[in-house]
């Protein structure tokens, strides 16, 4: 049984106009609706889009939390997996779903057009399999049962919260006095003088008995806009469900990575004005690179063994050892290294990353998300993270399995898992800024040595660089 396996979906990127607050503009959609249309598939299944770029503008997509395994060709960072696909240009892309179930995402990965071209992917258990979760039972809280696309134990929540790149699969169970409701939402913002829209967006949830439905119900509690502490308290209270996992946390760990997170400034370059501080230019790195995208992409290069495009020395540790959290820092330590620098990681290694966020300039909390796995979360604190005390705090019992992991401001969080799938795969902060400012690297995991190991090779209508 099959939802897709027949026809291709047809993805045709084009601009639409659209109009929001009475004001209508042209924005870049895929096949005139935004947001996108949803992907529907059961698990395990394999879907195939056909792309057709109609716009005036270089396009790719990615699909955000689909594992693609031995297949990084559909996966679709621009310049890290594939050229762009050119207006005009057509790529078939190929979604291998492997062990996701529930939701997550689809999204442009070229420039900032993610803005607008984005949709939902939602996939379903196994026909003739059936949800792990019971119903839920509670006053309009939320039971979220997934993030990512793994499930995880239930458990009941006033407010949850989500960052760039998540996703969360949460129950609500419709067992009010038939009426309007609120909820509610607004922007978690930790930086100090950032700006941010503080909005609180509402829909209604209505009931359709017959009910005069109250005019104004009343609104939802919501933290403050700044409540780091709330935000952690959310993510600290998933846990995983190791039975439903493909395997075990890694224990007996063979890579040790940690790598700091940080907003930099740069030079303004002659004769321009630049918005940094003092008229610099912002910048962000990770390990103090800051990556600069290639012009023929890594996949490419990789495959095809041209040299010259990228190379290997991404720091496995900071190389340069501070207070990272610590109020004052000097200034010399806010300006990054440029470079194109790769992670090599061996086929079948254990892999522990933390991610050390600074306060370079401004701390801040990095959504960060790796392709072409799920990882564990298996633990985070605030302040500098401690090799001899914190990995003690570690939950390797029931972590949850997900793909984008927020780290939180001045603090710390650690990942584990097993790299088994062979590819070039990116790793990036979520926030759009600070991806185009350069908080970004690409972990290459080498083939096996079995012939089911090994990348696979190349589609022939792969965008041309
Ligand atoms: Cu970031």
């Amino acid at each position: 049984m099959s939802l897709h396996a027949v026809f291709p979906m047809k993805y045709i990127v084009k601009e639409a106009h659209y109009a929001r607050l009475c004001s209508t503009k042209p924005i870049l959609t895929v096949n005139g609706q935004f947001p996108g249309p949803t992907i529907r598939a059961y698990h395990g299944e394999t879907v195939y889009v056909n792309v057709h770029n109609k716009a005036k503008y270089n396009i790719t997509l990615h699909w955000h939390g689909v594992k693609q395994p031995r297949n990084p060709w559909s996966d679709g960072p621009e310049y890290i997996t594939q050229c762009p696909i050119k207006p005009g240009g057509k790529f078939k892309q190929k979604l291998i779903f492997s062990i996701e179930e529930g939701t997550i995402w689809w999204h442009a990965h070229s420039d900032w057009a993610r803005a607008t071209v984005h949709g939902t992917i939602i996939i379903y258990p196994k026909p003739g399999t059936s949800y792990p979760f019971p119903k839920p039972d509670a006053e309009h809280k939320l039971t979220v049962v997934g993030a990512d696309s793994s499930y995880s134990k239930p458990v009941t929540r006033d407010y949850i919260c989500i960052s760039p790149g998540q996703t969360v699969d949460a129950l609500l169970h419709a067992n009010q006095e038939p009426n309007d409701y609120y909820m509610a939402a607004r922007a978690y913002s930790s930086a100090v003088g950032a700006a941010f829209n503080n909005a609180t967006t509402t829909a209604r949830i209505h009931y359709n008995e017959n009910h005069s439905p109250t005019k104004s119900p009343s609104l939802p509690y919501l933290p403050s806009y700044n409540d780091t502490k709330a935000a952690f308290d959310y993510y600290g209270s998933i846990k995983g469900i190791p039975e439903y996992y493909p395997y075990k946390v890694p224990t007996n760990i063979t890579t040790h990575m940690i790598a700091t997170l940080s907003v930099n400034i740069v030079p303004c370059p002659e004769g321009q004005t630049c918005g940094g501080p003092n008229g610099t230019n912002f910048a962000s790195s990770m390990n103090n690179i800051s990556f600069e995208s290639p012009t023929i992409d890594i996949l490419e290069a990789y495959y095809n063994h041209i040299s010259g495009v990228y190379d290997k020395g991404f720091p496995r540790f900071p190389p340069l050892v501070f207070n990272f959290t610590a109020e004052y820092l000097p200034l010399v330590l806010e300006i990054p290294r440029k470079g194109t620098k790769v992670g090599i990681i061996k086929y079948g290694s254990t892999v522990e990353i933390v991610f050390q966020g600074t306060n370079l300039v401004a701390g801040i909390d990095h959504p960060i998300h790796l392709h072409g796995t799920s990882f564990y979360a298996v633990g985070y604190g605030f302040g500098n993270f401690d090799k001899h005390k914190d990995p003690m705090t570690y939950n390797l019992i029931d972590p949850p399995l997900i793909n984008t992991i927020l780290v939180p401001k001045n603090g710390w969080a650690t990942i584990r898992y097993r790299a088994a799938n062979p590819g070039v795969w990116f790793v990036h902060c979520h926030l759009e800024r600070h991806l185009s400012w350069g908080m970004e690297t690409v972990f290459i995991v080498t083939n096996g040595k079995r012939s089911d190991e090994k990348v696979l090779r190349p589609p022939p209508d792969m965008p041309r660089c």
